[in-house]
């Protein structure tokens, strides 16, 4: 185990780690993202390929993850390809001068899990997208802040469609940049009995993250519980920033939970070449401070959300992106 997973105790669950580096990956699909004129569709076709593999050790961790989520709700493949990445970009849809072999490698990943999507407002809908800081968001609770703690959050808890999985592979690190984790198998056991009670029931409202409603104020969702499915192994949908309880009862409720999820989480720091796949059902994450510097050196992840199925969201999409409108 390499030495930049924090220390956390024994008991807390680390995501299970793959080490990739065995186990070439294909040239031929390597030699195509090497070319400039080659679409996002295109890489997804290719990613879609089953003759077109990850290494055997990446693709059988997926498969294995994609059957049977791990205790920690995270999987955490190391050494994967990236390609020549340059300099950071100073914004997400910033332009690079990168070559396209980072976003195979995540849509070959994503696309073992199921199936790719992007939410319009989210970099407007761009399947991969650049996870850097910008100066405009540093203090913000969004993915592209830098100097603040983003809370715990499941990612887009208030979407009807929100992503199943989600994949984070870095292409630039930053050694001060924890990702943090916690999954709801870890907490469950140290949550009072009436606490569980109460996070089974429709008692929680959670807010729509601004970028989702051009400058329209605060629309909180409908009443929904933060738990659901199996009392000894539910699925968790909560954000710390964002959930709220509709009584006191509810609110002690969250609260509580937001405690055990600060005691219990663990933490990881990205080096490039990783890919962190998080259960979006069963692990809530974030991440720490770090100082940017806005040079081209800051750290730079690319994102891919991953939705099970597409018919659930067959009304409200178009091709691969999630159009939802909220408060209107
Ligand atoms: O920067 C990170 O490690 C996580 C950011 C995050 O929450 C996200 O991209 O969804
Ligand atoms: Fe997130």
């Amino acid at each position: 185990m390499r030495s930049n997973l924090l220390a956390a105790p024994a008991e807390h669950s680390e995501p299970l780690i793959v080490d990739c580096r065995s186990g070439a990956c294909a040239p031929r699909a390597d030699s195509v993202a090497l070319r400039q004129d080659v679409t996002v569709d295109d890489l997804l076709r290719l990613a879609s390929d089953p003759r077109w593999m990850l290494s055997r050790s990446a693709h059988d961790a997926l498969v294995d993850f994609a059957r049977s989520s791990h205790r920690s709700g995270a999987l955490l493949l190391r050494s994967l390809p990236v390609g020549r990445i340059g300099p950071t970009p100073a914004a997400p849809t910033a332009t690079t001068t990168k070559d396209r072999v980072s976003e195979l490698t995540l849509l070959a990943a994503a696309r073992r899990l199921g199936e790719p999507v992007g939410y319009e407002p989210e970099h407007g809908g761009d399947l991969v997208q650049n996870i850097v800081p910008t100066a405009g968001a540093t203090e913000r609770q969004v993915s592209t802040s830098s100097k603040v703690e983003l809370m715990f959050h499941t990612e887009a808890a208030f979407h009807p469609h929100r992503p199943r999985y989600l994949l984070l592979l870095c292409l630039r690190g930053d050694p001060t940049a924890r990702t943090t984790l916690c999954s709801i198998h870890e907490v469950l056991p140290f949550l009072d009995e009436q606490v569980v009670d109460v996070l089974f029931e429709p008692r929680f409202r959670t807010a729509v993250d601004e970028s989702y409603l051009d400058g329209r104020g605060n629309v909180l969702g409908p009443p929904m519980p933060v738990l659901t499915g199996d009392r000894h192994a539910p699925s968790m949908v909560f954000d710390a920033d964002l959930t709220v309880g509709t009584d006191a009862a509810a609110d002690d409720a969250r609260h509580a939970l937001a405690a055990a999820v600060r005691e219990r989480c663990t933490s990881v720091v990205l080096e490039a070449g990783d890919l962190l796949v998080i259960d979006n059902l069963a692990a809530v994450h974030g991440r720490s401070p770090f100082a940017p510097r806005f040079d081209g050196s800051d750290r730079w992840l690319q994102r891919t959300f991953v939705v099970g199925d597409l018919a659930p969201s067959a009304a409200e999409r178009r091709g691969r992106v999630i159009t939802t409108a909220f408060g209107e």
